[in-house]
């Protein structure tokens, strides 16, 4: 049957990733490496934040833990394992963090073609309550590998080769992009392997959900205003959205990709470039969204079109349900036309 076969078909991410490369013969499998390298730090965390609770992981740094070691918060220890991670894999030259001011430039002894933006735990600060935290990453090959500076990484997201998320929840689940569509695979700990499950995934045209915090509606401009008012209370008699917002970004990534909808986070008055990172959370999620036939809109443009100048920069971002995206982008134009 044809389950028996999908069951018995072990494809895991690293079956996924060497087919794809052999589809161009003069790879090197540099980029192979390098995948794996990241599946390799995404194994470690999975464990570490399951045993988080345990291993009184969570919390504050400076606190000892039983054997009086010096206790590393979880998201610091996360950036310590990819850096370390991307370094040692020999196929990166620059690494953006959300947790480090400066971007790491690898030392040339040990320098590749890409460039990797992350951030290593986004949304830690939901840990300590057991919601789903997650790993979120995007490449870029380098522009030029002579002398690699910030101009290689402050590229648009449509330049990026590939973009993906690892999801630490109740289960381990790792979706990724290399521009052939959207792959889901679930880490299954007996094995340490990730398995696919959810091959190519592809969003809903249009959804039920929207997925924003509402606690911000009274910093909201005009048309993120009118568009959540029309999830609430549609005027053409459709039944109104329900509202799921989990408050970490891979969670509500997640749940968006999987039962279509859409996910705000707006400018407001406070922020007025949103609070979400352009590089390693607006980037590749967004490059995710149009792999899976949805879209993400900043409220000025294309998500991926945008040019960052600085690597922390923040965006407003819509992304989802192409449908969804479509009227949100109506009423920004229409605001527009008024100024
Ligand atoms: P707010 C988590 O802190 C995070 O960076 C994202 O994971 C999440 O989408 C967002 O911030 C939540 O922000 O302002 O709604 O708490």
């Amino acid at each position: 049957h044809a389950a028996d076969a999908h069951r018995t078909d072990l494809m895991t991410i690293t079956r996924y990733v060497l087919n794809e490369q052999s589809k161009y013969p003069e790879s090197r499998g540099d980029f192979t490496i390098l995948l794996n390298h990241i599946v390799l730090g995404c194994k470690f965390l999975c464990s570490a934040v399951n045993k988080a609770g345990l291993a009184k992981l969570i919390g504050l740094a400076g606190e000892t833990n039983v054997q009086g070691e010096e206790q590393k918060k979880l998201d610091v220890l996360s950036n310590e394992v990819f850096i370390k991670a991307l370094v040692s894999s020999g196929r990166t030259c620059i690494l953006v963090s959300e947790e480090d001011e400066e971007a790491t430039f690898v030392e040339p002894s040990k320098r590749g073609r890409y460039c990797v933006v992350f951030d290593p735990l986004d949304g830690s600060s939901n840990i300590d309550c057991g919601v789903s935290i997650g790993t979120i990453f995007g490449i870029y090959m380098v522009k030029d590998s002579h002398e690699p500076t910030l101009d290689d990484v402050l590229q648009p997201g449509k330049h990026m080769l590939a973009a993906g998320y690892c999801m630490y929840g109740s289960s381990c689940t790792l979706v990724l992009s290399t521009g052939e569509g959207v792959h889901g695979f679930t880490l299954d700990p007996s094995l340490g392997e990730f398995i696919l499950t959810h091959p190519d995934i592809k969003i809903p045209k249009k959804g039920k959900i929207y997925s924003v915090n509402e606690g911000n509606a009274k910093n909201w401009d005009g048309p993120t205003a009118k568009y959540v008012e029309k999830c609430k209370f549609p005027k053409d008699g459709s039944s109104s959205k329900s509202l799921r917002y989990i408050g970490s970004m891979v969670a509500d990534v997640h749940r968006t990709l999987l039962y279509g909808g859409i996910f705000l986070y707006p400018a407001d008055k406070k922020s007025p470039n949103g609070k979400l990172r352009v590089l390693y959370e607006v980037f590749p999620m967004s490059f995710l969204m149009e792999q899976a036939g949805g879209q993400a809109f900043t409220g000025k443009q294309r998500a991926l079109d945008l040019v960052p100048t600085k690597i922390h920069e923040r965006s407003p971002i819509f992304l989802g349900s192409y449908d969804d995206v479509e009227e949100i982008k109506a009423l920004y134009a229409a605001e527009g036309k008024k100024e």
